[in-house]
């Protein structure tokens, strides 16, 4: 019989900038929901799957390659998110001197938005999915297992000779409802190793679900090459089944929604509290919206059936800057759907960002004040980065690939400053604006009352605490003036 096992790799990547490391005590460990379809697309179809989350366990190369070589894959997947290219790579590097048969078969956002670039680039790489790799990924392995043809698969890309093909189309699941329920039993240590950043869950364990993909806007520096502007839902009724699995299985209370836009449809919103409320299950969930696609009574009965926190792209406090992101959404729009969100009892996190092209010391202004003024709990400081993909990648960068970068483009650093300002500002501003939301005694006190009620985030508070202490000690003695980046880490 021949070798059907594949192994799945989500590769280490830098997350937190240098001189940051405490931040980790306090940070996301989502697992990949996209190896979680595709093992369980490919073991529906016969295959036998594994899934690696090196970055979570912290698994170094070495610790990574021990695994793949103890299972003996025939094919190996990796996900490729732009930061951690070069960590695959190392990888891959790896599986061809030590298992040269292997199979190297990559996709996800990065391939998604610079396949044929990367495909062309590094050669360690044998064939790359194009889009959503579910139902592509099962027919490039059977082709691959037949030795059959492979410019009979649609949107993969792969070398033959000297020269890189891509076959035409893009992988699109259109009936989501089609696809098995993710594979979360192949997890190691699920759910108790994936918990989200510090007080944006009240309570564990919790898991993530993507119940729809796409999305219908255009913001300049978002990469939607994925998923695309068409918006595919699962049906209400089979997100309520994955819940309720999550909950029978794994004792999951709180589900993260990771939607680009979960409120995109509010009859769907609404037919899935109706069934969460007549469930008795109560979950709590947090959700993505943008400010334009929420109204009070939807909030309304979010709350009611158990909706803790929804996420909103606030992006800015300056309307100029979010006209030059093509955000189509307006300040006081941003402020009213905060308002209506804290009056429905729900919590927003409010997603921003530093150093679009554009920003100004006055932009800057405007977004300190605007995050004081607004009833937000939970805020999420972006350093900007022009993520290949986006439409502002395109506009600073032209066609070319630039690879210079892609090591550190995780959020947490500034690879390109607008014209005008100095990284060594930028975050300076960055530590500004953050400490002018949470040094307030009104947001003290909500987080000392969430902490009474929840107190597993206490001795994670306690740890980050310690560490930014030592940080900031270490800064001052180094002679930085406390600024926390390391040196070597502005843009060339
Ligand atoms: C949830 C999420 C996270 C989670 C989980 C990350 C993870 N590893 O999945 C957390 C919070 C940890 C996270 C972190 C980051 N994220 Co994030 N994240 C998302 C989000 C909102 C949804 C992803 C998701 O679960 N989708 C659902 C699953 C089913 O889709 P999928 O993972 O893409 O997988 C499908 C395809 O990509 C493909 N595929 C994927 N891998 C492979 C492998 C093989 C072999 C094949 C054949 C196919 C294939 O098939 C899958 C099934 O259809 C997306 C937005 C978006 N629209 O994609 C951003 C997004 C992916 N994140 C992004 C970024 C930048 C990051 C960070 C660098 C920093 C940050 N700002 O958060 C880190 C890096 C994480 C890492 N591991 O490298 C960017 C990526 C841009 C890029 N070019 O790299 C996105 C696109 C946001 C955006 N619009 O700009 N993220
Ligand atoms: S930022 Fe949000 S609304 Fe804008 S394109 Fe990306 S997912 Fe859509």
């Amino acid at each position: 019989m021949s070798n059907k096992k594949i192994v799945f790799i989500n590769p280490p990547y830098e997350r937190i900038a240098k001189g940051y490391d405490f931040v980790k005590h306090i940070t996301n460990n989502s697992p990949s929901l996209g190896l979680l379809h595709l093992a369980a697309e490919v073991r529906l179809h016969g295959y036998v799957p594994t899934i690696i989350e090196s970055d979570i366990f912290n698994l170094s190369t070495d610790a990574v390659m021990e695994e793949v070589e103890k299972v003996g894959p025939a094919y190996v997947g990796i996900t490729l998110f732009t930061v951690g290219v070069w960590n695959a790579l190392t990888i891959a590097r790896e599986i061809k001197k030590r298992l040269p048969k292997t199979v190297i078969i990559v996709g996800g956002p990065h391939i998604s938005s610079m396949g044929k670039e990367t495909m062309e680039r590094f050669r360690e790489f044998d064939y790359a999915v194009d889009g959503e790799g579910e139902k592509i990924l099962v027919e490039l392995l059977q082709v691959l297992e037949t030795g059959g043809n492979p410019f009979s698969v649609p949107g993969i890309i792969f070398r033959k000779g000297p020269f890189v093909h891509q076959t035409q189309g893009k992988a699109v699941n259109k009936d989501l409802d089609d696809l098995p329920m993710p594979a979360w039993d192949l997890l190691p240590d699920f759910p108790r190793a994936y918990i989200p950043a510090i007080y944006d869950y009240p309570r564990g364990p919790v898991a993530t679900i993507a119940a729809s993909r796409g999305c219908p806007f255009h913001c300049k520096f978002c990469d939607t090459s994925t998923f695309g502007s068409s918006v595919r839902f699962y049906s209400p009724k089979v997100v309520f089944q994955m819940m309720k699995h999550l909950r029978e299985q794994y004792g999951v209370r709180h589900i993260m929604f990771v939607d680009d836009l979960f409120v995109a449809s509010r009859l769907r919103v609404t037919e899935l509290c109706q069934l969460l409320i007549e469930s008795g299950l109560n979950f709590t969930w947090s959700c993505t919206s943008r400010v334009d696609t929420i109204k009070p009574d939807t909030l309304e009965l979010m709350k009611k059936a158990g909706c803790w926190e929804i996420s909103f792209g606030l992006e800015t406090g300056s309307d100029v800057l979010l006209k030059k992101m093509d955000k189509a959404a307006e300040v006081e729009k941003s402020e009213q759907a905060v308002n209506w969100t804290a009056a429905a009892g729900i919590r927003t996190k409010g997603l921003f960002m530093l150093g679009y092209p554009g920003e100004t010391l006055e932009t800057i202004e405007q977004t300190k004040a605007f995050v004081r003024r607004i009833p937000m709990t939970i805020m999420n400081l972006t350093k900007f980065t022009p993520y290949p993909g986006s439409p502002i990648y395109r506009d600073l960068y032209g066609t070319n690939i630039r690879d210079d970068h892609w090591e550190r483009m995780n959020g947490m650093n500034f690879v390109w400053a607008p014209d005008g300002m100095t990284v060594d500002e930028l975050d300076r501003h960055y530590q500004e604006i953050l400490m002018s939301f949470y040094n307030r005694p009104k947001l003290g006190l909500y987080y000392a009352s969430l902490s009474i009620r929840y107190p597993h985030h206490l001795l994670r508070l306690a740890r980050f605490g310690l560490g930014f202490l030592a940080a900031k000690i270490r800064s001052y003695a180094q002679g930085r003036h406390g600024l926390l980046v390391q040196p070597g880490a502005s843009p060339h």
